[in-house]
């Protein structure tokens, strides 16, 4: 498959890896002779088969790696990397392939993939910790269905449940809907076993809750993005699987309103809640026309969706009443709808969750993921919509409200170069005079990598650098994505205070 409408974009991806600092091997038959031998033959090499690896879940990147590999243990990672750093071959590590920043494809033909899917065995839970240690590539909503036989369950949920792996939830540190729950994977993964560049075990597998004995080596793994390593096995806390609980969507008519009632459904519905999120009224618009769900309240500006899972049906339905009532009583919402069964709850919230399928229907997106104070937000929403107007099909938003972690999402029926430069550097520049983050939870990547200073201190990137070199000193482990060892292809940001009018 060719590059939907962006051979420009391939072209700069290309010369991109071909100017980088480090070089790397040109993959020989030998090469491949004897990675497949450590495998055992599990490997793809046909043109065909390899498209699906060389693919990333949006269709941007269409990159034209040779080789997949498929180890199924530890000790075959540690071998095909301990061979790789050797002949400095790039390998990158790929787990469900539903990254959504260009990380865990490859960017140039010589680097190899290794897919971790063959390592998907559940090792054991232990039902008193409410602890699971399992293999990387465990498809995430495979682990959820395991552990709802002991009545608990894993403590993130996505969108692309269904094919992506705990390794690769892990390693872009996933959020997700329900973060606002259990909080971050960086407090939920009690252990890693990780693989170095050079074949190095290590093993921070631990099913311990606290442990302060030095360093937390593990977290290093968590959010870099294959780039220091690749993760083989993972322990977790999987938290008690809540016995009931209650999706509810309102219109609201201004963002002002919205803020008040995600404040009061913080603080009067408390530890019940387990979701709070939004969409705008252009993304509602989306999902009406490329996935054909129609909204089942009156169209508004904004709708919000909440979620409450506890174990108590009766108190939980009390609180929510009351809440209702009040938000109602101050008119913050116009309309809404609880859903009674479990199948309406599934439609309500497919109009949040199927954003990023809807999205792809349109045809190419403009994907940033944020971080911003709430109370300006949405402003760079209206900014982006006012820029982009005539040049884009759409502009649309949508997130994790309550995370204060906003999805602005610009949609055009095909890539420009114009649409592009009318939104990079702006939303980064805004976003990064505003205190927020230009990642929010799916990392950095290829595509945001270059924008680390927007987010990050000239000392905090030294660090990073420092600890890539470390950890991969021949740069084989993902190149170019997360943080650029070739300070000169980072784009700074201006001095503070463009935006801020
Ligand atoms: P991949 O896409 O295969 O890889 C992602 C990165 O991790 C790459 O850099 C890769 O090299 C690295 N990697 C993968 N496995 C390993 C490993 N074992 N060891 C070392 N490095 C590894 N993200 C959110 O944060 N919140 C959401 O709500 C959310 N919803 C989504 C909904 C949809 C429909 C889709 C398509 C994506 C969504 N995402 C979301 C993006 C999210 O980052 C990924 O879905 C998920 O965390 C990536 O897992 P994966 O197994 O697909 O990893
Ligand atoms: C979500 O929250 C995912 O649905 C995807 O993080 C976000 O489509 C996006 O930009
Ligand atoms: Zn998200």
């Amino acid at each position: 498959m060719a590059f939907r409408g962006i051979t420009k974009l391939f072209v700069t991806q290309t010369r991109f890896s071909q100017l980088s600092t480090l070089s790397y091997k040109r993959l020989t038959d030998n090469d491949v002779e004897i990675l497949s031998k450590i495998v055992e033959g599990s490997i793809i090499t046909n043109t065909d088969d390899l498209e699906t690896y060389n693919t990333d879940w949006m269709r941007r990147c269409n990159a034209k790696s040779k080789l997949v590999l498929k180890p199924n243990s530890t000790q075959k990672v540690s071998q095909i990397l301990s061979y790789c750093n050797q002949e400095r071959i790039a390998v990158v590590p790929q787990g469900g392939n539903t990254g959504l920043v260009g990380g865990g494809v490859p960017m140039d033909s010589n680097e190899i993939i290794l897919s971790l899917s063959k390592m998907n065995k559940v090792i054991e839970f232990e039902p008193s910790l409410g602890v699971l240690t399992c293999e990387a590539g465990c498809v995430l909503e495979n682990l959820d269905r395991y552990l709802e036989k002991f009545g608990h369950c894993v403590p993130l949920d996505l969108g692309a449940k269904g094919s992506c792996q705990i390794g690769g939830n892990v390693s872009t540190n996933a959020g997700g809907l329900r973060l606002l729950r259990y909080g971050s994977l960086r407090g939920n993964v009690l252990g890693i076993e990780a693989v170095l560049a050079d074949g190095t075990i290590i093993d921070c597998m631990s099913s311990l809750r606290k442990d302060n004995t030095g360093y937390d080596i593990k977290q290093l793994f968590i959010g870099s993005e294959g780039t220091l390593g690749v993760i083989t096995k993972i322990a977790l806390l999987a938290p008690i699987k809540p016995a009931y609980k209650n999706v509810a969507m309102f219109s609201c008519h201004t963002y002002e309103d919205l803020l008040q009632a995600l404040s009061l459904a913080k603080s009067r519905l408390g530890e019940i809640v387990s979701a709070l999120e939004f969409i705008d009224y252009e993304a509602m618009l989306v999902v009406n026309q490329h996935l054909d769900l129609k909204c089942p309240i009156s169209l508004a500006p904004f709708f919000f969706f909440i979620e409450t899972s506890g174990s108590n049906q009766e108190h939980d339905r009390q609180k929510l009443d009351e809440y209702l009532e009040e938000v109602y009583g101050k008119a913050l919402v116009t309309d809404g709808t609880v859903a009674e069964d479990s199948s309406k709850a599934a439609y309500i919230w497919g109009l949040r969750e199927r954003q990023v399928e809807a999205g792809v229907r349109v045809g190419w997106i403009y994907k940033y993921d944020l971080s911003l104070p709430l109370n300006c937000l949405y402003e760079l929403v209206q900014e982006t919509r006012k820029r982009c107007k005539g040049l884009a099909s759409y502009t649309v938003s949508y997130g994790h409200l309550g995370d204060s972690n906003l999805h602005l999402n610009v949609y055009n029926t095909h890539y420009t170069q114009e649409l592009k430069d009318t939104i990079e550097p702006f939303v980064f520049e805004w976003t990064a005079s505003r205190g927020g983050s230009i990642s929010a939870e799916h990392g950095m990547g290829f595509d945001k990598a270059k924008y680390i200073y927007f987010s990050k201190q000239k000392e905090s990137v030294e660090i990073m650098r420092q600890l890539k070199r470390r950890f991969d000193p021949n740069g084989i482990l993902n190149p170019n994505k997360t943080v650029l060892l070739d300070d000169s292809k980072c784009i700074r940001p201006p001095p503070i205070g463009k935006y801020n009018h």
